[in-house]
């Protein structure tokens, strides 16, 4: 029988303790990880969502690594919102393919109400076909995350991206509290938190660690944290950035784990860049959801038999939980 230590849900990390658990031992990390992933999860299950861009460009926000802001010339284009008809056709289609959660992503500071309306058909349409819901929109208002809950939304995303210090650097036009606030909307509205970042941005090992303290520290904790590692994409500021090493990202993916032990730990943008190894190894470290599809918002993910291909090599399985 195997010994299983009871963890418990903290909402206290101290930094140092953070610190301390991103730059120990990489295999004691991997060991603690992947404990705290066999107590609460599956360890051989990966819960698929497919991302649609409803609302693709023009976007009047500088974040400094999105193709989409309108401020860099990155060959995307201003597209308007998408007909209620094509977003079921693509869940349609996302579905058939084993994906159990749609998430639709809009290129805005926020949504204005004739916008929301249309998405809220969009919500209501995908949830009809038994599949989970997610949006994300950028900043919502109480009566806005309210109306999208009446809707039927399960899940919410918006990314803190950063630490706070690092957040100023990266993005000018709204600040990280206008992030925590609509989040509080999002969570008071009964909406279930997607929330995590971007790795690989240039930040320093203190703010990944506060990063990861902003999220764990939370007084729920997000029930998905999407990791990104930075997709670089020409024109935009952080196009030049060094690459991440692995072996770091790695470490957050642990870390995340173990400090929000009963969160989906999705690994994000950035696996058309990774080795199946590196792939493996979030894996291993409890990453337990991806974006399943040819396309993330503007940019490529791996083709659909490739990750296939590679879950079944690691014995790994689609989930098929459906909790509306
Ligand atoms: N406009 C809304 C907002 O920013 O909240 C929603 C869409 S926005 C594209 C969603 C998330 O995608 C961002 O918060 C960021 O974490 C991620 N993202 C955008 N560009 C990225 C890139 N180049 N590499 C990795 N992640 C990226
Ligand atoms: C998240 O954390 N990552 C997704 C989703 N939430 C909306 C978006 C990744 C975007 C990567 C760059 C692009 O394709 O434009
Ligand atoms: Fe706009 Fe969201 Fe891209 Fe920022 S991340 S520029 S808010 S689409």
């Amino acid at each position: 029988m195997l010994m299983r230590k009871s963890p418990s849900i903290r909402h206290n990390w101290t930094k140092k303790e953070t610190l301390a658990l991103l730059q120990q031992p990489f295999n004691d990390l991997l060991h603690r990880a992947q404990q705290t992933h066999r107590y609460n999860f599956d360890p051989n299950k990966v819960q698929l969502s497919t991302l649609m861009n409803i609302k693709s460009g023009g976007c009047p926000e500088d974040c400094a690594y999105c193709p989409q802001s309108s401020r860099y010339q990155t060959g995307v284009e201003a597209e308007k919102l998408a007909a209620v008809q094509d977003v079921e056709s693509r869940a349609q289609s996302a579905k058939d393919k084993g994906a159990t959660r749609f998430c639709m992503g809009a290129a805005w500071r926020q949504p204005k109400q004739r916008d929301l309306d249309k998405v809220i058909s969009m919500v209501k349409a995908v949830k009809k076909m038994k599949m989970e819901t997610c949006v994300t929109l950028g900043m919502l208002s109480r009566d806005q995350a309210d109306q999208l809950k009446a809707a039927g939304l399960d899940y919410y995303n918006h990314n803190i991206d950063s630490s706070p210090e690092y957040y100023t650097k990266i993005i000018t036009t709204r600040d990280y509290d206008e992030r925590l606030e609509t989040l509080e909307h999002v969570r008071d509205a009964g909406i279930n938190v997607c929330c995590g970042g971007i790795i690989g941005m240039g930040e320093s090992i203190d703010d990944r660690a506060d990063f990861l303290l902003i999220l764990a520290n939370m007084p729920s904790h997000p029930e998905s944290v999407p990791i990104n590692m930075l997709v670089k994409v020409e024109g935009t500021p952080l196009n030049d950035v060094e690459t991440i090493d692995p072996i770091d990202f790695i470490r957050i993916i642990a870390s995340a784990r173990i400090m929000m032990p009963k969160s989906y730990v999705r690994l994000s943008a950035g696996r058309n860049e990774m080795s199946d190894e590196m792939q493996a190894l979030s894996y291993l470290a409890g990453a337990n959801s991806i974006f399943y599809g040819e396309k993330l918002l503007t940019t490529n993910n791996p083709q659909l038999q490739q990750d296939r291909e590679l879950l079944k090599r690691l014995g790994i399985e689609p989930s098929e939980n459906y909790s509306p």
